[in-house]
């Protein structure tokens, strides 16, 4: 069967696994064919300009936390530079708070006024 055939695209209540595909089991109840799953919610890194971090640090930071190539790492730190704020990517709650720690402790030891913030997409 093709995808057109099998009622694509689906709508909420017809979707495979949606409340139709729910099963009835002997004893009446009403149980999930599968179980459900959900989009974890995503959160944006973002890079705060400052006046005194060097420029080749933050690209650095951007090429060693965020695993941007050297040229994208570049653009990203003039865009900060020029507009105050900058995105470094979008991650789960944990990865996207583990790199914004790492980044701010990094900046510190380095002596860095470096700003790191995260915040719900
Ligand atoms: N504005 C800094 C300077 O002129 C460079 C800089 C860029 C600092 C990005 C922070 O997130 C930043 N040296």
């Amino acid at each position: 069967m093709d995808i057109k055939a099998a009622g694509w695209p689906f709508r909420a209540a017809s979707r495979p696994g949606g409340p139709a595909d729910d099963e009835r089991t002997q004893t009446g109840l009403v149980v999930k064919a599968r179980p459900k799953t959900k989009k974890p919610a995503m959160y944006k890194v973002l890079l705060l300009n400052d006046d005194y971090t060097p420029m080749d640090f933050v690209v650095q930071v951007l090429e060693k936390f965020f695993a941007k190539p050297r040229a994208e790492a570049m653009r990203i730190m003039m865009h900060v530079h020029r507009r105050g704020v900058g995105l470094c990517g979008v991650y789960t709650f944990e990865v996207a708070e583990t790199k914004m720690i790492q980044v701010m402790d990094f900046a510190r030891r380095h002596q860095h006024p470096l700003q790191c913030v995260m915040e719900k997409e």
